[in-house]
């Protein structure tokens, strides 16, 4: 009897219970301890039936993802667990799991091996591997069909999205919910399934597999949505392809082609590059030094000060996590508009169903719109989110810094100022920090949490925490312009505007970049941020330019227009009132004059000089920021640009992609970049490092871990 697998029995049934902390993932040893478990089983004749069942919180929630990374590096075989399921199946006793938490990937898959399913009222399955570039690869493709019929297994494999124990009862994946004790409920289906002569293996029910006629326009319309929804994504396709499979194939056929796509997808770069950004989002919130058992102050009330877009969005976070908030404003007209904005926002979600008109009452009702420092002194968090100015933000931290409890956190949204320099007018620094959230801050995941030179470590782990509470994705950062995430887009912004200058039309700067798997272009993301943003930031860091480096020219010549992006209708491009964007010969002029003036040579610039030179502009940036240990580890950078900048996971973030294409290469473009267009382009010490030693950021990074 190993650890990872405990065999009791109860009543006459024979219960192999899976305990493999923390998700009972199918990690070596797993599989094999269950089978074990069958075999004994199905010889004693003490046992009538046998019930399969997760210990702690969880099923089974999938393969050791773990082990994946030995098997596309070779340094292990992957174990098929085609035979347990068969084994499963094909007990003369009747075989029943029971299911609580997450039965994911191969743990449905493990599950649909079984004759029988139960599950707690909670419970949810799933074949998520689509999320991690790969395909069910233990016949889930094959037996979901058999189960659930092939309208819901083609869209469970192809968009992995969880579907909760209801509906999977309906679906027929599910037999029975167990309300109260799943394990005594599961007992009592196994005895009385025991009495039944024939226990149907799942593999033999052909009856849902539907028709040609029936099945075409599923998979048809599933791989038109997987296109659109899923852009330049190979899984979902072959997902879709192996259910067809199981419409067409002999079962055990079936099985044997979707191992072959499942390897297919395993060793491609895509599921490389999505097993790294699963792990990174949970990497990042380790932070060296800083230890697991580090008090964490308790978040019961917060407060918000500012209105706009910004606060009004960072006010509904704490709401949605069931945080009472005060939302503060200077003005009753601004805070009855950010209080409307909230409003509209929620009435937005009610109306396509994503929650419940009581859920937003309560919600509401959980923030509270004031002109006033009342309550400011019971709040655990402020979270300043005014204007970006220097001087208004030090003026605010003085006065809460006199308000607030002792232990209160003051934390300032700023995207670029100096938290150091806002942390110093007030007597506590040790509890003043960054929460850097991304527009819009209610939808955004990304949480750029700013450590000052004195804030505490408590501070940054009760920051951290936070993160998780409001089911963001806090990343820790040091303190510079722009942090990590808007210091690196500034180069890649630049670059974008070069380009344009240089001859390349705004459209195809950002057809290129939408193309390659961005979510929207450089451009047309600076219309949608406003460019109005960029343009304060420079004339607050106008003093810092240095003479004779290049500026871009055309942001600013647009924004003294008026042109501002999306908010006035004209930025680079024009917009109708349904935000519609198209180009504008305005624009066009303006960057033949300015280019002209400036006697910048205009030429016909390629596609993949426009990637290189916008996403190594990236890279390069990236690399000293990890130098100067603004960053953490390059995971961090990868998950920042993945979860805030709409970056594409199955490129894994830029520092990952990079490995990708090989740091020398990466360097040999960025040194004929400075070549031809100067010092902007001076390659990183550390990219030229690795790139001489053939190492990874990803290598440099184990290296120091
Ligand atoms: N393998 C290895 N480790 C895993 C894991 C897995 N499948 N799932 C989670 N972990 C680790 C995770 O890294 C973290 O580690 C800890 O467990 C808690 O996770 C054969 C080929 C189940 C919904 O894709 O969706 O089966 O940071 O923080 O928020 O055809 O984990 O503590 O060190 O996410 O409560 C398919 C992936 C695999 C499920 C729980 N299965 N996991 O969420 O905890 S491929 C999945 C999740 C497969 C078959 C194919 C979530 C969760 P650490 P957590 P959570």
């Amino acid at each position: 009897m190993s650890d990872l697998i405990l065999y009791t029995k109860q009543d006459g049934v024979g219960i192999i219970t899976v305990n493999n902390p923390p998700v009972n993932a199918l990690s070596p040893g797993v599989p094999e301890g269950i089978a074990a478990g069958v075999e004994q089983f199905v010889a004693d004749e003490e046992v009538q039936a046998i019930i399969l069942i997760g210990g702690g919180r969880t099923f089974i929630a999938g393969a050791d993802i773990k082990e994946f990374g030995k098997i596309t590096s070779g340094k292990k075989r992957e174990s098929s667990l085609l035979p347990l399921m068969l084994a499963m199946e094909d007990s003369p006793k009747p075989l029943v799991v029971a299911i609580h938490g997450t039965a994911f990937g191969g743990g449905l898959e493990v599950a649909m091996g079984a004759h029988y399913r139960v599950a707690s009222p909670t419970a949810q399955v799933g074949q998520p591997e689509v999320k991690l570039g790969i395909i069910p690869g233990a016949a889930g493709t094959q037996r979901l069909p058999r189960l659930a019929g092939v309208a819901i297994a083609t869209k469970m494999c192809a968009f992995g999205e969880p579907v909760k124990a209801k509906e999977a009862l309906s679906a027929g994946i599910v037999d029975q919910i167990i309300e109260g004790d799943l394990l005594a409920g599961a007992i009592a289906f196994a005895l009385d399934s025991a009495k039944k002569v024939v226990h149907s293996k799942p593999r033999e029910r052909n009856d849902k597999l539907g028709s040609p006629e029936t099945n075409a326009p599923i998979f048809a319309e599933a791989r038109a949505a997987a296109k659109k929804t899923h852009r330049n994504q190979n899984a979902p396709l072959a997902a879709i392809d192996a259910v067809e499979l199981a419409t067409t194939l002999p079962f055990e056929e079936g099985c044997r082609r979707e191992r072959e796509i499942f390897e297919q997808c395993l060793f491609d770069t895509q599921s490389k590059s999505m097993i790294h950004a699963f792990f990174g989002e949970r990497e990042v919130a380790k932070i060296p030094g800083i230890s697991k058992e580090t008090p964490v102050r308790e978040i019961k009330r917060a407060a918000v000060i500012g209105a706009g877009t910004m606060g009004g969005g960072i006010a509904m976070n704490f709401a949605n996590a069931g945080i009472p908030v005060i939302l503060k404003e200077s003005s009753a007209d601004a805070l009855a508009r950010g209080v409307a904005t909230i409003e509209k926002n929620y009435s937005n979600s009610v109306a396509k169903g994503r929650f419940s008109a009581e859920v937003m009452a309560q919600r509401m009702a959980l923030i509270k719109p004031q002109l006033n420092y009342d309550g400011f002194d019971q709040v655990d968090i402020i979270t300043e989110a005014v204007f970006e100015g220097m001087a208004l933000k030090k003026e605010i931290f003085s006065v809460i810094d006199d308000l607030a409890k002792p232990g209160c956190i003051l934390a300032s949204n700023t995207s670029t100022l100096s938290i150091d320099e806002i942390a110093s007018n007030t007597a506590r620094p040790q509890d003043v920090i960054g929460t850097h959230y991304f527009s819009p801050a209610n939808v955004m995941r990304l949480l750029e949490i700013v450590r000052g030179r004195a804030t505490g470590d408590d501070v940054i782990a009760s920051s951290m925490a936070l993160a998780k509470k409001l089911n963001k994705v806090g990343v820790l950062v040091g303190n510079c312009r722009g942090f990590v995430g808007n210091r690196m887009i500034h180069c890649y912004g630049r670059e974008a505007q070069f380009l344009v200058e240089e001859g390349a039309p705004p459209r195809k700067v950002d057809a290129v970049l939408y193309n390659w798997g961005m979510a929207m272009g450089p451009l047309s993301m600076s219309d949608l941020a406003g460019l109005d943003v960029g343009w304060r930031i420079r004339k607050e860091f106008k003093h810092l330019e240095k003479p004779g480096v290049r500026v871009a020219l055309v942001a600013d010549e647009l924004c003294e227009m008026g042109r501002f992006g999306q908010k006035t209708k004209a930025g680079w491009y024009k917009y109708d009132e349904n935000r519609k964007q198209t180009p504008d010969p305005v624009v066009d002029e303006a960057i033949l004059r300015l280019a002209s003036a400036a006697g910048i040579k205009r030429r016909e610039i390629s596609d993949q000089e426009i990637l290189e030179r916008t996403v190594y502009a990236l890279v390069n940036e990236g690399a000293r920021i990890l130098e100067e240990g603004i960053a953490l580890r390059p995971v961090d950078i990868d998950v920042i640009y993945l979860t805030g900048y709409g970056f594409p996971t199955y490129r894994g973030g830029p520092m990952f992609y990079a490995d990708t294409v090989g740091l020398s290469e990466v360097c040999k473009k960025v040194c004929e970049f400075e070549a031809a267009h100067g010092e902007l382009w001076e390659p990183a010490p550390l990219l030229k490092k690795l790139a001489e030693e053939g190492k990874t950021f990803g290598q440099w990074a184990k290296e120091r871990a």
